[in-house]
């Protein structure tokens, strides 16, 4: 049973959908988010959980509830959902009363299907925000942790060095 006064709170309101996983928050997610609220008034987030997440075959750093915080915590971002499936888009449209759809354009064509769920439901596919991504974040963190540790290693064979001709 959905929250009344969310119902509530979308009455007369133009409402948008979007998902994704949202793990390590980077400006790409954030200028998605901010593009879709600017189309309505008032936007929902299906945040993946860590169990959909494997069918996705994606691993996040943060977990589902972790995420799921970091998203409620954006001003405006009116309400968190959790994504558990692909296919329960349909029955988020209708529940919400969704007008607009949005996914970044690396879905371009995916989701054209749910048109016909509600007549007046938009699709929109918003432009990818370039040189910056989870997988990148990640791999530029590891690459850190690996040039630390050598450094590290390096500076102990100095100091044992210094030591031994004590
Ligand atoms: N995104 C973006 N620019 C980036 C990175 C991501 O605009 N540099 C967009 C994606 O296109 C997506 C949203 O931000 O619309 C969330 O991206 P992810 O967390 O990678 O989510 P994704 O794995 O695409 O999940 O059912 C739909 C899926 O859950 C979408």
């Amino acid at each position: 049973m959905e929250n009344l006064n969310n119902k509530h709170k979308k009455e007369n309101k133009k409402v948008i959908l979007t998902y994704g996983t949202f793990d390590l928050l980077h400006i790409g997610h954030i200028k998605l988010l901010q593009r879709a609220k600017a189309l309505g008034d008032y936007l929902v987030v299906g945040v993946s959980t860590d169990e959909f997440n494997n069918v996705k075959g994606k691993k996040s750093v943060y977990s589902f509830a972790e995420r799921t915080d970091i998203i409620k915590s954006i001003s405006y971002v009116d309400e968190v959902i959790p994504e558990k499936s692909w296919d329960q888009k349909a029955e988020d449209i209708r529940k919400h009363n969704v007008n607009i759809l949005v996914m970044g354009d690396d879905w371009t064509g995916k989701f054209d299907f749910l048109s016909t769920v509600k007549n007046d439901l938009q699709i929109v596919y918003l432009s990818r925000t370039q040189d910056i991504s989870t997988t990148n974040l990640k791999t530029a963190i590891s690459k850190i942790k690996v040039e630390k540790i050598a450094e590290l290693k390096t500076a102990i064979q100095r100091i044992e060095k210094m030591l031994d001709n004590l």
